[in-house]
């Protein structure tokens, strides 16, 4: 039967001497205050263990270990690594929820786990086979006895060794995993990417060379990357649609239409933007395709950026072209033109000819066909030439 001071009053004891020592520093006792000082600390020591593997065990193991003793084992190894801790041989003295004495392991301020007891009888504390992995790459074991021994407790011994972290297999967080490959190797990873993609300068995320895309032509059709499967991510890229003078663009987004959004602030992550001469289009992010936009430019830009994270679908957009309208030109009397339009605008053509018997007269010259020319600003190139009945040409 144990009929000692348990510890609860023993530190209600230290405080006690504690204040007694504070009192008499106040008085002038200093080195009264020192002495008691070392007293209560005396029985902590401390280690920081920096090897890859090592032993820890209780004092004088494996004889018993003292009464009244405080250890604690700090141990650190490069990042990369975790720490694996197993016991080999554990015999503490038994107490309800380890209070009397105990080892505990601890990680990143968070206690992994306390143990107690005999081996053999007390399985509910004892580590047995457990073995336990440090979160990142440190961990502290500590081993406290308190001032009685009921009988020889002959200590515990534990080992530790560094392992190498799996990051491609354990890797939580999302802000760190590979987009493509995991490359796993001792003390750190490595990502890469699939053909076609670069790797970004975060060393994670895959991203695409796109930013010299140039459309000249009157009509396209063009979208994000691998559209509609998802959009690469870390890329800036440039969609350029330049046509000459006298042509507006006019852009139709697809329906379907993806970009990482937000629910409360415009499109912090990724967007289309448009830039059409003066005028600017966008952002635009969500699920909501923005349609039909005419601009007024013979020059736009698309310009799409996509951060880091998330998993789009992206955008799919064609435009078209319109030119200058010209007013439809005056057929000749006995002639025709090609092709008749219900509008003709910048850069139609349309060829004059006659019908048979008659000739075009241009210029004192006669001439099978003439063509006239929709131009930039709305007019004709030239008016079409007259018909003339050749007979009367000839008499003439
Ligand atoms: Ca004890
Ligand atoms: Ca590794
Ligand atoms: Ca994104």
């Amino acid at each position: 039967m144990r009929v000692f001071i348990r510890s609860e009053e023993m530190s209600t004891m230290s405080r006690s001497l504690w204040d007694v020592g504070h009192i008499c520093s106040m008085m002038g006792f200093l080195p009264f205050q020192l002495v008691l000082l070392s007293m209560v600390h005396a029985g902590v020591q401390v280690f920081s263990l920096h090897e890859m593997y090592g032993t820890i065990s209780s004092p004088n193991f494996p004889e018993p270990y003292p009464k009244e003793t405080e250890m604690f084992w700090n141990i650190s190894v490069p990042d990369g690594f975790r720490i694996r801790l197993y016991f080999l041989h554990f015999d503490l003295e038994p107490s309800y929820l380890c209070e009397y004495d105990y080892v505990k392991v601890a990680a990143d301020g968070e206690e992994l786990a306390v143990f107690c007891g005999h081996e053999d009888s007390d399985t509910e504390h004892v580590p047995g086979e457990q073995v336990i992995s440090s979160p990142r790459s440190s961990l502290s074991v500590s081993f406290r006895s308190d001032f009685s021994n009921e009988e020889r407790f002959l200590g515990f011994q534990s080992h530790y060794s560094a392992v190498d972290v799996d990051e491609c297999r354990d890797m939580n967080d999302e802000n760190l995993a590979c987009d493509h490959f995991c490359h796993n190797y001792i003390s750190g990873y490595y990502c890469s990417c699939r053909y076609g993609y670069l790797l970004h300068s975060d060393n994670r995320t895959c991203r695409v060379e796109c930013s010299d895309n140039v459309f000249t032509e009157r009509s396209g059709v063009f979208s994000s990357s691998n559209f509609p499967k998802l959009y690469p991510k870390s890329s800036d890229c440039q969609y350029r649609i330049e046509l000459e003078d006298g042509f507006l663009v006019t852009l139709e987004f697809d329906d379907t239409f993806d970009i990482e959004d937000h629910p409360d602030v415009l499109c912090p992550y990724d967007f289309v933007k448009i830039q059409a001469g003066a005028k600017e289009y966008g952002p635009f992010c969500g699920n909501r395709s923005p349609g039909r936009i005419q601009t007024e430019s013979n020059k736009v830009l698309v310009v799409f950026h996509s951060d880091n994270s998330g998993e789009n679908i992206g955008w799919k957009m064609s435009y078209t072209s319109s030119g200058s309208l010209c007013q439809a030109p005056v057929k000749p009397l006995n002639g025709h033109l090609d092709p008749v339009q219900i509008q003709y605008s910048f850069k139609d053509h349309v060829l004059v000819s006659c019908e048979p018997g008659y000739r075009l007269i241009q210029d004192g010259e006669d001439l099978e066909h003439y063509e006239i020319k929709c131009q930039k600003d709305g007019s004709w190139s030239s008016s079409a030439p007259p018909c003339e009945k050749m007979e009367s040409r000839r008499n003439s």
